[in-house]
C-alpha cells in the first residue's frame, strides 16, 4: 500500500510547492538547507494518510494499545528512513537530481536527532519502527530535549563537549499539539479531604505534546512518537515586568523550560540529580494522563485498563509510573487502594538493561518526599503491603533511606524482562534473586534486535542490492529469510559481488577519512572497529593495549608478514567520567605515535573519529571487517551494535557476553572469534588476590605494553600522564583487562591469519549476514507482543 493517489502530486512538484509556499523561496535563491526542508515536507505529506488510517483503524478495532515510555529515543536522521519505508527513495533521488542537486548532500544536511545516549535509546528507536512495521497500535512517549547528546571534539586528544543544537533548525517531522497539554506538579503537601488524600503541589509546569509520525516498512502502518516539552503555565511574570524587572520576569519560564532543556549525558551511570527526577516524573505523569484520557474516550470502565493498555517502562527511568498510576486510580478516581495497585500492576511492565550497581537508580527518601510527597507515601504503602505478603525474603523498595527503583518497578510489573538470554539468567541469580523466588514466571527474556530497514537496507545499499538480486526483497520485511542466501554462497559470482561491495564501502570510508581527518588509509587493510560509549566495562583500553603490543611486535620484527589493520574507534564519554575520558586521550595519543611511525604504520594505524552518532554508525558499520565486542563477561546486558556488524558481514572478536552468546550460536562458532573468561570465570578470577600482577608476570607482551604506556612512550613530554590507567590495570583491574589480555592477543592473531585468506574470510562474513536474520527487532517486538503485552497486529499482512 503506498499512499499516492490523485490528490498527491509527483514528488518533484511537491518539493517545488513547499519550497515556494512553506519555505518562501524560489529555486534561484534556495540553499541546500531550503531544499532539504522542502523535500522533507513533500515526503511528510505522503506519511499523513497512512498515519490517519492507522489511527482510525486503532479506534475502530478497540484493540489493545502499547505505550513505550522511554527517557531516550535515539532516532538519528528521519528523511532517509522515511523515504526508504515509503519506497520513495528512487523517485526522490531522481526528483532531487532533476533539480540539479546532489541527493546525498541533501540527505546529509539533516542534523541527527540525538535524543539518547547509546544502546538503550537506539533500541527504543528500532522498537518504534518495528511496532509500525508490525502494525501494532502503539505510541512512544519521551522528552523533547532542546539539546540532545553533547557534540564531541578533541583538543590535543582530550574530549571537549559542546552543546548540541538540533532544534535551532526547523524540525519538519513534528506536529505541535497545543491542545494536548497537562499541568505537572511538584512539591507541596498532602492533606485528607472527605476521606481522600489530596496532593496540592507547590509548583507546576505545563507539558506540551509534539508528535512525530513513525512510518513502518512499506507504510503498512504509522504510529506516533509523542515527546513532551516543558513550559511555564504563565509565560511571563507580568507584575515583575511592570516593576521594571524585565529579566526576572522571565525567570519562571526559564525554570520550567529547564526540565526539557538537556538530555543527561550518562550512560549506565546513575545521575543523582533533582532535575533528573523532575524530568522522570514530568514525562511519566504527562504520558499517563494522556493514556488515561485516551482510554476514557474509548472505554468506559477503568477496570478494563489492563485488557486495553500495556505500558512498557524502558529501564527504571519512568518507574514513578507505578505510584503515579496508583495515585490516579485511588486518589483521583476513588478505586480502593488494593484494586488500584492490582490494576496498575497488571498494566505495567519493566525492562532491565543493566546489572551494573552504579546504574541502578536509587533516590534518597527525603528528596522523593520533598518533590513528590504523595508518591513517597504510596511507595511506602505499596512496599509495606508487598513485604507483608512475603515476609520471608521480600526485597524492600525502600531501604537504607533510599527508594530502590528497580525493586519498585519489579513489584509494580506484570512482566520484567532482560535483553539477552545471558543477562536474563544473571538477573534471576543476582539483582532480582529474591523477587524472582517470590514471583517465579514474572521475569522473561526478550533478546534485543535492530531494524533491518535502517541497519542494512538503507545504510548498506550495495550489500542490500546483492541480497535482493539473489533472493528477492522479501527479507526486508522478514529478516529470517536471509537464510535463503546460504545455499547460494558457493556461487563464485556471488562471493565476488559480496567481497566487492565490502571493498567499495571501505573505499568510500577511506575517502571520507582522508577528506575529513587527513589520514590516509588503505582500503585493503582490515578495518577493525570499536564504536560504542566509552566505559571501562566495554574495555576500549584492552583494545588499545593490544595495539601498543602489536606496534612493539611489528617494530621488533617488521618483515614477519603482518596483516595490515586500521583500528577505528568512536564513542563519547560521560563528561563526569574521568577515567573514560582518559581512555579517549590515550587512544588519541597512541594514534599520533603509531600513525607517525615510518616502520609500523604500513601495518597498523589507529584513528579515533570524533562525535560518534547514529549517522557515523551508518557510515562505519557497512565498511567494517572486524567488530570489537570485548566487554568483561557478565557486564554488557546485550549490545545491539554487535548485531548490526554481523548483519553487515563483519566478523566478531568477542567475549561470551550479552547477545554475543546468541550471535555466536546463530552464525556458528567457526565464524566468530571467541576469547576471554566466561561470566562465571570472571567472578572466580576477581576473587584471586593479585590477579592482574599474575597475568602481567605471565605475559611479557602485556608487561611491555603497560610499561611503554607507563613510561611515556605515547606521551613523551608528559610521562606520568597515564599512571592512573596503568596503576589501575596493575592494581585492582576490576574489569580484568590483564587477565583477558593473552587470550585476546591469541584471538587477534587468528583474526590476522583468517583475513589473509580472502576467499575464506568472505565466506565467513557472508555466513554472518545470512545467519543474522533472527536479530531483527521485528522478532523482538513479536516476542513482546505475545509474551508481555498480549497485543495483536492490525496489519493487512502481518
Ligand atoms: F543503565 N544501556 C544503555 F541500563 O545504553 F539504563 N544505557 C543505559 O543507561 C542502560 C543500559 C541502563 C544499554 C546496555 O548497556 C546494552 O548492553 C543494551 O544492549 C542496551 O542498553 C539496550 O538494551
Amino acid at each position: 500500500m503506498t499512499y499516492q493517489d490523485a490528490r498527491t502530486p509527483g514528488l518533484q512538484d511537491g518539493i517545488l510547492h513547499h519550497l515556494t509556499y512553506t519555505i518562501g523561496k524560489d529555486a534561484a535563491h534556495a540553499t541546500l538547507h531550503d531544499w532539504r526542508l522542502a523535500l522533507s515536507f513533500a515526503v511528510r505529506d505522503r506519511i499523513v494518510d497512512s498515519w490517519f488510517a492507522s489511527t482510525r483503524a486503532s479506534y475502530e478495532a478497540g484493540a489493545k494499545r502499547v505505550y513505550y515510555l522511554s527517557m531516550e529515543f535515539l532516532i538519528g536522521r528521519l528523511l532517509g528512513d522515511a523515504l526508504v519505508n515509503l519506497r520513495l527513495d528512487g523517485e526522490a533521488k531522481a526528483a532531487v537530481e532533476g533539480l540539479g542537486l546532489d541527493f546525498d548532500a541533501v540527505l546529509h544536511d539533516e542534523p541527527d536527532a540525538a535524543l539518547g545516549n547509546g544502546g538503550l535509546g537506539r533500541l527504543a528507536a528500532c522498537f518504534l519502527e518495528s511496532l509500525s512495521t508490525l502494525a501494532c497500535p502503539a505510541m512512544g512517549y519521551g522528552i523533547r530535549y532542546e539539546h540532545g547528546l553533547f557534540r564531541q571534539s578533541f583538543d590535543n586528544g582530550r574530549q571537549v563537549e559542546a552543546p548540541e543544537t538540533w532544534l535551532q533548525q526547523r524540525h519538519v517531522w513534528e506536529f505541535e499539539r497545543p491542545e494536548a497539554a497537562y499541568s505537572i506538579g511538584f512539591g507541596g503537601h498532602v492533606a485528607e479531604q472527605d476521606g481522600r488524600m489530596v496532593w496540592t503541589p507547590a509548583e507546576a509546569v505545563l507539558a506540551e505534546a509534539y508528535d512525530t509520525p513513525v512510518v513502518g516498512w512499506e507504510a503498512r502502518w504509522t504510529n506516533t512518537l509523542r515527546l513532551w516539552a516543558a513550559r511555564a503555565i504563565d509565560p511571563l511574570d507580568l507584575a515583575r515586568f511592570n516593576h521594571g524587572d524585565h529579566v526576572g520576569a522571565a525567570v519562571p519560564e526559564m525554570l520550567a523550560r529547564a526540565i526539557s532543556r538537556v538530555l543527561y549525558p550518562d550512560d549506565t551511570t546513575e545521575a543523582g540529580k533533582e532535575l533528573r527526577l523532575k524530568q522522570e516524573y514530568f514525562f511519566t505523569a504527562a504520558s499517563l494522563h494522556d493514556i488515561l484520557r485516551r482510554f476514557d474516550s474509548e472505554h468506559g470502565d477503568i477496570r478494563l485498563l489492563p485488557e486495553k493498555v500495556a505500558i512498557q517502562l524502558n529501564d527504571t527511568h519512568p518507574a514513578i509510573a507505578g505510584p503515579e498510576l496508583v495515585r490516579l486510580l485511588h486518589d483521583t478516581r476513588g478505586l480502593p487502594f488494593d484494586e488500584a495497585v492490582d490494576i496498575a500492576r497488571r498494566t505495567l511492565n519493566y525492562t532491565n538493561h543493566t546489572l551494573l550497581p552504579e546504574a541502578l537508580e536509587k533516590w534518597p527518601v527525603p528528596l522523593m518526599a520533598r518533590l513528590l510527597p504523595r508518591h513517597m507515601m504510596l511507595i511506602e504503602r505499596i512496599d509495606a503491603d508487598h513485604a507483608a505478603r512475603f515476609p520471608a525474603r521480600a526485597t524492600h523498595a525502600v531501604a537504607d533511606g533510599e527508594v530502590n527503583m528497580g525493586a519498585l518497578s519489579f513489584i509494580m510489573a506484570n512482566r520484567v524482562n532482560g535483553v539477552s538470554a545471558l543477562h536474563t539468567g544473571l538477573m534471576k541469580q543476582t539483582v532480582f534473586a529474591d523477587l524472582h523466588a517470590l514471583h517465579p514466571g514474572r521475569i522473561v527474556n526478550q533478546t534485543n534486535g535492530v531494524t533491518p530497514r535502517r541497519w542494512l537496507h538503507a545504510c548498506n545499499p550495495r550489500l542490500a542490492g546483492i541480497i535482493t538480486g539473489t533472493i528477492g526483497e522479501g527479507w526486508i520485511g522478514d529478516l529470517e529469510r536471509l537464510a535463503e542466501l546460504e545455499p547460494h554462497l558457493g556461487d563464485a559470482g556471488l562471493q565476488q559481488a559480496i567481497a566487492g561491495a565490502k571493498r567499495a564501502n571501505k573505499a568510500d570510508l577511506a575517502d571520507w577519512i582522508g577528506a575529513t581527518h587527513g589520514l590516509s588509509v588503505d582500503p585493503d587493510a582490515m578495518f577493525d572497529v570499536q564504536i560504542k560509549r566509552i566505559h571501562e566495562y566495554k574495555r576500549q583500553h584492552l583494545n588499545i593495549l593490544e595495539a601498543v603490543a602489536l606496534w612493539q611486535a611489528i617494530r621488533a620484527n617488521p618483515d614477519a608478514g603482518w596483516t595490515p589493520r586500521i583500528k577505528i574507534f568512536a564513542g563519547k564519554a560521560a563528561p563526569g567520567y574521568v577515567f573514560a575520558k582518559k581512555i579517549i586521550r590515550l587512544v588519541n595519543d597512541v594514534a599520533a605515535v603509531l600513525n607517525a611511525d615510518p616502520v609500523t604504520s604500513r601495518y597498523l594505524k589507529v584513528i579515533f573519529l570524533p562525535n560518534y552518532n547514529v549517522t557515523l554508525a551508518e557510515r562505519l558499520i557497512p565498511a567494517a571487517d572486524l567488530s570489537e565486542q570485548i566487554s568483561t563477561a557478565g557486564k554488557e546486558a546485550s549490545g545491539t551494535g554487535n548485531m548490526k556488524f554481523a548483519l553487515n558481514g563483519a566478523l566478531t572478536v568477542g567475549t561470551l557476553d550479552g547477545a554475543n552468546v546468541e550471535i555466536r550460536d546463530h552464525v556458528g562458532a567457526e565464524n566468530f572469534f571467541l576469547f576471554g573468561m566466561t561470566a562465571e570465570e570472571v567472578v572466580a578470577r576477581r576473587a584471586v588476590e593479585g590477579h592482574a600482577g599474575q597475568a602481567i608476570a605471565a605475559d611479557p607482551r602485556l608487561a611491555a605494553a603497560l610499561a611503554a604506556i607507563h613510561d611515556g612512550a605515547v606521551s613523551p613530554g608528559d610521562p606520568t600522564r597515564y599512571h592512573d590507567i596503568t596503576g589501575n590495570l596493575r592494581g585492582p583491574d576490576y574489569f580484568l583487562v590483564c587477565s583477558d589480555f593473552a587470550d585476546y592477543w591469541r584471538a587477534q592473531r587468528e583474526v590476522d591469519a583468517a583475513y589473509r585468506d580472502a576467499a575464506h574470510w568472505t565466506r565467513m562474513a557472508a555466513l554472518n549476514t545470512a545467519r543474522s536474520g533472527w536479530f531483527s527487532s521485528d522478532r523482538t517486538i513479536r516476542g513482546y507482543m505475545a509474551e508481555i503485552w498480549g497485543a495483536a497486529s492490525l496489519g493487512p499482512r502481518a
